[in-house]
């Protein structure tokens, strides 16, 4: 189980921007610009003003999240040490490991949140009660092996 992960080992990654007259684009491949193997891509838009997302971790997921438009903050908690990353630019994004908490804010007008996902959707891969997050960062999985 993936629980050893902090918010350390949370990285930005610069993705590649070609530019012309025509306007600029970003290509993204499996494995090369992105750190895993993508199965899932789902974008969050249309969050109403002084709205959240988020409030939960992952248990195996990898994602990485990218202001395709606009920008939000994404606070990212270990149970350790929390660090507040703000997105903006549709060339950077934001690897998230498995057990880290976070939380997404400050949503601007318009935005457009791409994720990018190492895995299809499952509910049993969520931890949405803090207290139970905290417990899944303590647990010792070496002993189930
Ligand atoms: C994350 C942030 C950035 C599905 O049925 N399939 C899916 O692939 C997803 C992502 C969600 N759902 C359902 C589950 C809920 O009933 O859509 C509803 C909204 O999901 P949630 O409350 O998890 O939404 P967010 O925006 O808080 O979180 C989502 C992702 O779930 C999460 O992995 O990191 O975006």
């Amino acid at each position: 189980m993936n629980n050893q992960f902090t918010i350390m080992d949370c990285n930005l990654i610069q993705l590649p921007k070609t530019r012309n007259v025509a306007g600029s684009s970003t290509l993204l491949q499996n494995g090369i610009e992105v750190p895993f193997e993508i199965k899932r891509v789902y974008y969050l838009y249309d969050v109403p003003g002084g709205e959240s997302r988020g409030a939960h971790a992952h248990k195996n997921l990898h994602q990485l999240l990218i202001a395709a438009s606009g920008s939000f903050d994404v606070t990212l908690d270990d149970g350790q040490s929390k660090k507040t990353i703000t997105l903006s630019r549709p060339f950077i994004g934001l690897h998230i490991k498995p057990g880290i908490w976070r939380d997404i804010t400050n949503f601007s007008s318009g935005v457009i949140c791409l994720v990018l996902a190492s895995e299809l959707y499952n509910a049993e891969d969520y931890l949405r009660d803090y207290a139970e997050f905290l417990l899944f960062k303590k647990r010792d999985y070496s002993k189930n092996v």
